[in-house]
């Protein structure tokens, strides 16, 4: 049964009132240490890119460490990190999107951007174990071999992975407002053809009943520190009708074995919800019948500010809306000489079936021709050709605008740790 945004949101704000009132057990972390790191987070967001209040990532507090030693930040990736395609920050590597010119639908993995909050672990899949657990399931612990898993029923879907944080650069350079996390621009995001098997699949076979309110999965990655505070591995809890309605456990990306860096030998797949609800390395998933907590949907990943909510939202759900152009930002381009200009659009809520260009800045704008049937989950590569008629420095703009009728607005609303960015982007081109 597919959910709608209301259910999703109805559901997280009981949770969290649940959590404010202390009615909720806050699985591995004291619930006060949370308050803590809460309370100095959403009050001191520091520079971008660095251990900022007390919500710095583990990423964050490893860039501004390895700054503060003199020592280059060494990502702990495994793939090659070229610059053409990459841009490393910190412990996460974001897609050049001038790197996907020329590239299909889905986001080849030599150029998917990574996203680590410590380091890709090297997991053996033949000794891999996946335990589903809890007070939600009818007996014990079942456990799931790789095999097993790939005895079942599989599934194949296209979908996106983007973080939360995507854009989070422009609340700075183009609002002006200070936020805390990495500095994405907007390459945190790539398109796969992930082929699993469906975690509801799997949590009937672990005997699931109805008392089941929350589904916690939890990476084998190592645990992640964060300004003193051990927060645990990184898991996020799910709601139960969500994990059982499109949620998959994908162990192939592309058509090939999922790769060390993107959760082999499985990971979760969650469909339109932001990056951080796909759980890479999946090693254990907890059932459970009373709420769940994490620092991922406490005083991470939810909104705080003066615009928003008191206290803070509900913890993210969706995604939002966003485009990019396939070109480097501050490119050099040749005065009357005609270019096609390229780039894609995507939405979570909804497929994008229109995207404007402005090549002056805003002033006028053109609808550019689409070049993917407009399909949730995935992308529309675009294009539009461009002459330019003047020298100098300019901005190229793309604006899209999904089903739902949701078109990408001026500014972004604000909120400290500068999630959900989607307003219009400003491309810095020099023509000469
Ligand atoms: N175990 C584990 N899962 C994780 C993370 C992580 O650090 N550890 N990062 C999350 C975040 S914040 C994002 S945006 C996505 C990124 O997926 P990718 O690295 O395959 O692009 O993975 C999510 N799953
Ligand atoms: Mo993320």
């Amino acid at each position: 049964m597919p959910l709608d945004p209301n259910a999703e949101s109805r559901y997280d704000r009981t949770r969290l009132r649940q959590w404010a009132h202390g009615r909720a057990r806050s699985a591995g972390v004291e619930r006060r240490d949370l308050l803590k790191l809460f309370a100095a987070g959403a009050v001191a967001a520091g520079p971008l890119g660095l251990a900022a209040g007390g919500t710095a990532t583990a990423a964050d507090t490893t860039a501004a460490d390895a700054a503060a030693s003199g020592a280059a930040p060494q990502p702990g990736i495994v793939k090659a990190l070229p610059p053409e395609l990459f841009t490393v920050r910190g412990t996460n590597a974001e897609t050049n999107f001038a790197a996907l010119r020329g590239t299909g639908q889905l986001t080849p993995v030599d150029r998917f951007f990574v996203r680590n909050h410590t380091a890709t672990p090297r997991i053996d899949a033949d000794s891999w174990r996946l335990k589903i657990w809890g007070s939600g399931l009818a007996g014990g612990p079942v456990e799931f071999t790789y095999d097993r898993l790939r005895s079942l029923p599989s599934v194949e879907r296209t979908l996106f992975i983007e973080c939360a944080g995507n854009g989070r650069s422009f609340y700075t350079t183009q609002q002006g407002q200070q936020v805390s996390g990495t500095a994405w621009t907007l390459g945190a995001i790539g398109v796969a053809r992930w082929r699993g098997v469906r975690l509801s699949d799997v949590l009937r076979l672990a005997g699931v009943t109805r008392r089941a309110v929350d589904v916690l999965p939890r990476g084998l990655d190592a645990e992640v520190l964060a300004n003193g505070v051990n927060l645990g591995r990184v898991r996020r809890p799910l709601p139960v009708s969500k994990a059982l309605d499109d949620v998959l456990l994908a162990y192939e990306m592309n058509g090939e074995p999922l790769p060390p860096d993107h959760g082999a030998p499985v990971r979760v797949v969650v469909p339109d919800w932001i990056g951080i609800s796909s759980i890479k390395w999946v090693g254990d998933i907890e059932v459970s019948d009373e709420p769940l907590y994490s620092p991922w949907n406490t005083d991470l990943y939810r909104l705080f500010g003066p615009d928003q909510p008191a206290g803070g939202s509900a913890p993210l759900t969706r995604q939002t809306l966003k485009s990019a152009f396939e070109l480097e930002p501050g490119a050099t381009v040749p005065v009357y000489r005609t270019r096609l200009l390229t780039g894609r659009s995507w939405s979570a809520a909804a497929p994008v079936h229109r995207v404007e260009v402005s090549t002056d800045g805003g002033a006028r704008w053109q609808r550019a021709r689409l070049h993917d049937a407009p399909r949730r989950g995935g992308w529309v590569r675009w294009s539009l050709p461009w002459t330019p008629r003047a020298t100098g420095a300019t901005a190229l703009l793309a604006r899209a605008t999904d089903a739902t009728g949701r078109t990408q607005p001026e500014t972004a609303a604000y909120n400290t740790q500068g999630y959900l960015f989607d307003a219009v982007v400003r491309h810095p081109v020099l023509v000469v």
